[in-house]
C-alpha cells in the first residue's frame, strides 16, 4: 500500500522529514496547517531538491542577504514602503550611503524613524564592516558592487506611529553608466520603474578634481536622460540630488568652485528634467569620510527625511502575506499598518 505523503501548509514544519509537527500538536488532525500545501509555490524555489536529501532536522533562517527584484516585491505588498533607487557612477558612493545609513540607525532614531528590523541584516552587515574601526583597516572601504541584478536593501522603521519598510536598491554603477550611452535598457532596471524616490549622486572628491570635474558635470545629465528617454520614471518620483564624499570636498581647495558646480549640475537637472520627477531636493554627505574634518553620515538624516516624504502617486494595495508564523502576527502596540 502506498504511504500517504505527509504535507504541512507551514513551510518551518519538518514533520514531512520526520521531524515533529512545529505548532506541537501530538495529534495533528488539530494542527490548523497540516495536511495542506503551502501557499505561493514559487517560494524558495530550489530549495525542495535540497531538503530531500538534507538530514537537517533545525529549522532554516533567511539568508538576510540583499534581496532580488522577485523578494522585493513581496516586502513592497506587505507593509506601505519605500522604494528608493540610488543612481550614479562607479565609485560614486552608493553602497556607502546605504551602509552609512545603517550605521545611524546603531545610534538611535534618524530623521524621527526608528529602526524597526530588517530582512538583509547581513547584507547590511557586510556593506558596513570594512567602513567600521572593528575592520581594523588603516581607511573606511567600500567593496565595488558586482555587476549583475539589482539587489535591495531592507529595513523597517516606525515614524510618527506608522511602520514603514524602505528598500533601497543597489547596482553597479557601470550598468547606470552604460544607461548613458543606451547600451543598457533602463526600462528593465525595475529599481527605476517602481521607485517613489530617485537619488542621483554627484562625487564630491571627483568634482573637487581638475582632472575630472568635467567628466562628472557631463555624466550626471547623460544618464538622467538615457533613462528619461527609456520611460524609467513613469510614476514620477521624487529626486534627491546628493553631493557624496563632503569631508573631501572639505579638504579641498577648490571647495569655493565644487559648492558652484554642484548648484550648476542642481540646475542644469532641474531645467531639463522638471515634468519627470516630483519633488526636488539636495543634499551635501559624507557616508564614509576619511577626513575628520565631517561627522560619519552627516547630511544622511536629511536624506533620509526626504526620502520618507509621501510621493505624488500612491503604492498599490497591500497584500496580507503569513507564512503561518505566530511572529506574523506581532506588531508594535502603538503602530498603525497602513
Ligand atoms: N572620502 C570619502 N570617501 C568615501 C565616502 N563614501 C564613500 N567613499 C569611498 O568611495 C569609494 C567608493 O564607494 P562605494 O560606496 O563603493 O561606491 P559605489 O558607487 O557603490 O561604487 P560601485 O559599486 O563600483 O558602483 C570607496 O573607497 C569608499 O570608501 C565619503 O563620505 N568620503
Ligand atoms: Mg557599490
Amino acid at each position: 500500500m502506498a504511504e500517504t505523503e505527509l504535507v504541512c501548509a507551514n513551510r518551518e514544519c519538518r514533520i514531512a522529514q520526520g521531524g515533529r509537527c512545529v505548532e506541537g500538536h501530538d495529534e495533528l488532525a488539530k494542527c490548523l496547517y497540516y495536511g495542506k500545501e503551502p501557499e505561493g509555490g514559487d517560494q524558495d524555489e530550489g530549495d525542495d531538491d535540497q531538503e530531500a536529501t538534507d538530514p537537517f532536522d533545525g529549522v532554516l533562517l533567511p539568508d538576510a542577504l540583499p534581496l532580488d527584484s522577485r523578494r522585493a516585491d513581496r516586502v513592497l505588498a506587505s507593509l506601505p514602503s519605500r522604494m528608493i533607487g540610488v543612481i550614479g557612477v562607479h565609485d560614486s558612493g552608493k553602497t556607502s550611503v546605504i551602509a552609512g545609513l545603517f550605521d545611524l540607525f546603531q545610534l538611535g532614531s534618524v530623521a524621527h524613524a526608528m529602526f524597526a528590523g530588517s530582512s538583509t541584516l547581513h547584507g547590511l552587515e557586510k556593506i558596513c564592516h570594512d567602513a567600521r574601526v572593528a575592520s581594523e583597516r588603516d581607511e573606511p572601504h567600500s567593496e565595488r558592487t558586482k555587476r549583475g541584478e539589482v539587489r535591495f536593501y531592507h529595513f523597517d522603521v516606525l515614524r510618527d506611529g506608522l511602520l514603514q519598510s524602505v528598500l533601497i536598491a543597489d547596482r553597479s554603477g557601470e550598468e547606470y553608466e552604460e544607461v548613458a550611452d543606451l547600451t543598457a535598457n533602463a526600462t528593465a532596471m525595475f529599481e527605476l520603474r517602481r521607485a517613489d524616490v530617485i537619488t542621483v549622486l554627484v562625487d564630491g572628491r571627483r568634482l573637487a578634481s581638475s582632472r575630472d570635474r568635467a567628466d562628472v558635470m557631463g555624466a550626471i545629465p547623460l544618464i538622467i536622460q538615457g533613462m528619461v528617454e527609456n520611460g524609467a520614471f513613469a510614476r514620477k518620483p521624487n529626486l534627491a540630488i546628493v553631493l557624496t564624499k563632503d569631508d573631501a570636498v572639505q579638504a579641498s581647495p577648490r571647495k569655493d568652485q565644487v559648492q558652484r558646480d554642484f548648484l550648476a549640475i542642481i540646475d542644469g537637472i532641474r531645467d531639463a528634467f522638471a515634468s519627470h520627477f516630483g519633488e526636488f531636493g539636495s543634499f551635501v554627505t559624507s557616508a564614509s569620510p576619511k577626513n575628520a574634518n565631517v561627522v560619519r553620515g552627516a547630511g544622511l538624516a536629511e536624506m533620509l527625511e526626504f526620502w520618507m516624504k509621501p510621493g505624488a502617486e500612491p503604492q498599490g494595495t497591500r497584500l496580507r502575506h503569513s507564512s503561518g508564523r505566530v511572529f506574523d502576527g506581532l506588531m508594535f502596540e502603538e503602530a498603525k499598518r497602513g
